[in-house]
């Protein structure tokens, strides 16, 4: 008898205990969200785009497909300084374009006559495809094809037969060189000879990616991996949505270049921003160009315009005519490598007491502390009915900081529309603001006045839905 009262007990206790936990749900996501790959690509931030082929020896950016193969010629390829320069800038990848408008494969393609094997590099038995996905598997980074359905130099080209063409190209760049991140489609499609115009099945072309690729995250002009940011400067909207609407477009046929910069904010699809830059004026190397690799703070300021700002980050970086990144290219990436990791090597907030003004349920699992962990699934978030509220942080002392990080949890979807930071000024005993803003998503860091302050408050102004926040940092550049 006694030991059926004390087991009622302790059943009974059990699922009291239990509903209690139940009774804080998390948020539940709101509108699109990312796929599990779509996160994990979002993590890897900043890689490196390849421009390389005939037009490397040609001085043209495009080339017209008429180039004798026997221009693609480098001395002294070397894929893994590609890959060991990439990897000390902290790059997490490398695309490559595997053809390029001209039509020139860099790998001995069987539907092609226009490649390598016709080239004078190695006698023709050379594959660059092939080297660099060894490089990029040794180094620990994701390999990535770039390849233009728009071929300068294919006969089928302009004719429905040239869809045969083209995925039997796809087919060998995904199915030969082991894992590939990231398919790259460029949306370019001019005039070919005759003015032969392209039309591409583009769904059949995905469908083709991930057949070979599943995981692979398919890049055009609207995804449905990841999208154009509407320009070639590197540099997204200050307003960043993830979501899009991409029904109606496909690559070539695409939204607006200010709607693919700032997304839309009740877009139906998730298809996140990457920023697309060459560190030279041209995308294919060039001897002209050597003077010309941006500078330190032209590319502190695209990071912080991209990666800053919700998208990811495709610095190109041209291999010269010997087939290695030249040192006034590599030099620079290791500037901005060593100026990053001083940067955001101490965070201000370390030790800091955080208060929020609401908190979800008031449970511990919610709690405003979640956003100085380092762990990715935890965050802060509020009761699903309030749309605004503040994160008050105390640092241990007085600190001088012109750099503020914050991340939005995206496997819940994103959601702030609306926010400011602001300061407490001891002279007046009264808050300041320091700046305001719109979109967050998975990463924006601000650049703000330096400020000398102990207490520093994030204000969510309006979000679609509770506001789900994972990480803040603070620093000083
Ligand atoms: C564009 C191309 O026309 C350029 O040559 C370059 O490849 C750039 C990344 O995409 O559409």
């Amino acid at each position: 008898m006694k030991r059926t009262l004390i087991a009622f007990f302790v059943c009974t206790a059990g699922v009291f205990c239990l509903s209690c936990r139940q009774s804080v749900t998390p948020p539940a996501p709101y509108g699109a969200i990312p796929s599990a790959d779509q996160v994990k690509w979002q993590q890897l931030e900043y890689y490196m785009f390849a421009h390389f082929g005939p037009n490397t020896f040609t001085n043209v950016e495009w080339g017209d497909g008429k180039e004798d193969p026997k221009v693609f010629n480098p001395t002294a390829l070397d894929c893994r300084q590609w890959a060991e320069t990439a990897k000390k800038a902290g790059m997490k990848g490398i695309i490559i374009t595997a053809k390029h408008h001209d039509g020139f494969c860099l790998w001995p393609s069987r539907y092609s006559t226009h490649t390598v094997r016709e080239s004078a590099w190695k006698d023709g038995h050379g594959d660059v495809l092939k080297e660099l996905s060894e490089a990029c598997r040794e180094a620990g980074l994701g390999f990535g094809v770039y390849l233009s359905p728009w071929d300068r130099n294919h006969p089928t080209y302009g004719k429905p037969v040239y869809d045969q063409t083209f995925t039997g190209m796809l087919s060998e760049v995904l199915s030969h060189y082991g894992e590939v991140f990231e398919q790259w489609f460029d949306g370019a499609n001019g005039e070919g000879e005759n003015g032969k115009k392209g039309f591409y099945t583009w769904p059949l072309y995905n469908r083709i990616v991930y057949g070979h690729q599943p995981h692979a995250i398919i890049f055009s002009d609207v995804g449905p991996g990841c999208r154009w940011i509407g320009n070639e400067n590197g540099r997204a909207g200050e307003t960043c949505w993830s979501r899009l609407d991409i029904n109606g477009f496909e690559p070539g046929k695409a939204p607006a270049t200010d709607t693919l910069n700032s997304g839309n904010i009740f877009g139906q699809a998730w298809v996140p921003g990457e920023a697309d830059v060459s560190i030279r004026p041209g995308w294919f190397y060039s001897a002209a160009t050597d003077d010309k690799v941006k500078s330190l703070d032209q590319l502190l300021d695209i990071y912080y315009s991209s990666v800053g700002r919700n998208s990811n980050l495709l610095l190109n970086v041209p291999p010269d005519r010997t087939g290695r990144i030249h040192p006034n290219d590599s030099i620079r990436l290791m500037e901005l490598r060593a100026k990053l990791d001083t940067i955001f090597s101490v965070n201000l907030l370390h030790g800091a007491k955080v208060t929020a003004s609401s908190v979800r349920g008031n449970d511990a699992a919610f709690d405003a502390a979640n956003v100085l962990d380092t762990a990715f699934n935890t965050y802060w978030a509020t009761d699903d009915l309030i749309y605004s509220a503040s994160l008050e942080f105390e640092l241990p002392q007085k600190q001088t900081f012109n750099l503020l990080l914050l991340q939005e949890y995206i496997p819940l979807g994103q959601r702030v529309a609306e926010f400011n930071v602001e300061y407490w000024d001891d002279t007046t005993d009264s808050w300041q603001l320091l700046a305001s803003a719109t979109t967050i998503g998975y990463k924006r860091i601000l650049r703000l006045p330096a400020t000398t302050a102990e207490k520093l408050r994030v204000n969510i102004l309006h979000a679609l839905a509770c506001p789900v926040l994972n990480t803040v940092e603070l620093y000083c550049e």
